[in-house]
């Protein structure tokens, strides 16, 4: 089936008791067992199963091309997960700029209980075989980066990988299945926050994990049920709903951001524009490779902090507001907001300056967005030099 397809129909058989087309919320914690050990369908306790998770997750594992989805309450919870796979002493090679709560669940948690970590540029071959030890089990990859929008060869690495027995994991919030398919690169595991586009509209927090490893899957299965950081019915279902016009808002979000990134990298007052689909972003080569189309974040190098303010609050369509990917266009300041937990010298390292503005390209009318940053940037100085 295309991709379409699937997003509207997958796991979404008509439910079988009303032909009701739309999956039930099945809001419940428990169902009746008919006696001891005799539960009526299979369902026993609603954070062991629930049908609506379920669905959600036949949908999401049929659209990353997987076996296997296992959702969670976040993105945070899903990537805890699969930390949980390891074992005290065992060693990630993780990508430098994750998300910061990415780094932070790994500085400031999981080193805790004996997992290390090397925070290395994954766009670099080279520094990942370096970062490669005897306890290495996984390198864990966000591509392209929040928010610098850094790409990682995912075809390269997992021939890396799999020569060093090591699972590579990527982050794939920022394209969604729609732009963009790791497993399909030879990736092991996929993860998102359904926070984002695949819910696509800013009114839940979620994540999934997708793979094929039945294995591995299985142990993923018992983490989610055994630790029980689980997404509820309603949570789901907003989930499912919103992924049926993925294909639909990729498309735009991606085509308002392509030209609103063309814009802005003509603009005199921007010193940097990040974004993979302009021909100068040094990857772009491999963006047209690993991935259908470039996706809706840009972020923006505009000199001084005072610039950066009065840019963001000068805006009045993109609202200021951490998270992405819903079909509203938001902005934010990295190195106060969303990566706030990672060191200064390293997120100045990363390009992460307090001059840095991150921007969630929405789905309304191009026109309006290229107005509403053309009029914010009145509000911003010239440059005297060129970043
Ligand atoms: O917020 P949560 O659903 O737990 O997802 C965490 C997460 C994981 N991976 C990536 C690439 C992310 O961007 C995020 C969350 N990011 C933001 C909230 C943000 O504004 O960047």
């Amino acid at each position: 089936m295309g991709f379409s397809t699937d997003a509207v129909h997958a796991g979404q058989e008509p439910e079988p008791r009303t032909g009701a087309v739309i999956p039930p919320i099945y809001q419940t914690s428990t169902y009746e067992q008919e006696g001891l050990g005799r539960p009526r369908a299979g369902y026993e306790y609603a954070r062991t199963q629930n049908p609506t998770r379920a669905a959600l997750e036949t949908n999401l594992a049929t659209l990353e091309a997987g076996k296997h989805a296992i959702a969670f309450a976040s993105g945070l919870a899903a990537i805890g997960s699969i930390l949980q796979l390891l074992q005290a002493g065992d060693h990630v090679v993780c990508t430098d700029n994750v998300y910061g709560g990415t780094y932070r669940l790994a500085d400031q948690v999981w080193r805790r209980f004996g997992l290390q970590f090397s925070f290395v540029d994954t766009s670099k071959q080279d520094a990942v075989a370096a970062a490669i030890a005897e306890r290495t089990r996984l390198i864990f990859v966000e591509t392209p980066t929040n928010p610098v929008l850094t790409l990682s060869d995912l075809t390269e690495l997992s021939r890396l990988a799999r020569e060093r027995n090591l699972l590579l994991v990527v982050d794939n919030t920022f394209m969604t299945p729609y732009l963009q398919r790791p497993l399909q690169l030879g990736a092991d595991i996929v993860v998102h926050s359904t926070t984002k586009y695949l819910n696509g509209h800013s009114d839940m927090v979620g994540g999934v994990v997708v793979l094929n490893d039945s294995e591995l899957a299985e142990r993923l299965r018992f983490l989610q049920n055994a630790a029980g950081a689980v997404p509820g019915p309603f949570d789901c279902w907003l989930v499912l709903r919103g992924v049926k016009t993925l294909a639909l808002r990729m498309m735009q979000h991606d085509r308002n951001a392509r030209e609103l990134a063309r814009v802005l990298a003509a603009h005199p007052k921007v010193q940097k524009v990040y974004y993979p689909g302009l021909a100068s972003h040094p990857q772009h080569e491999l963006a047209c490779r690993q991935a259908s189309g470039f996706g809706g974040m840009i972020s923006i190098e505009l000199g001084t902090l005072e610039n950066a303010k009065a840019f963001m609050e000068s805006l009045r369509l993109f609202l200021l507001a951490e998270s992405l990917g819903g079909v509203e266009s938001l902005v934010c300041h990295p190195a106060s907001m969303t990566h706030a937990a990672v060191p200064e010298e390293e997120r100045l390292r990363l390009g992460i300056t307090d001059s840095l503005v991150r921007l969630s390209v929405g789905i309304e009318d191009v026109e309006d967005l290229v107005r509403d940053v053309q009029d914010a940037l009145e509000h911003v100085q010239a440059a005297t030099t060129r970043v």
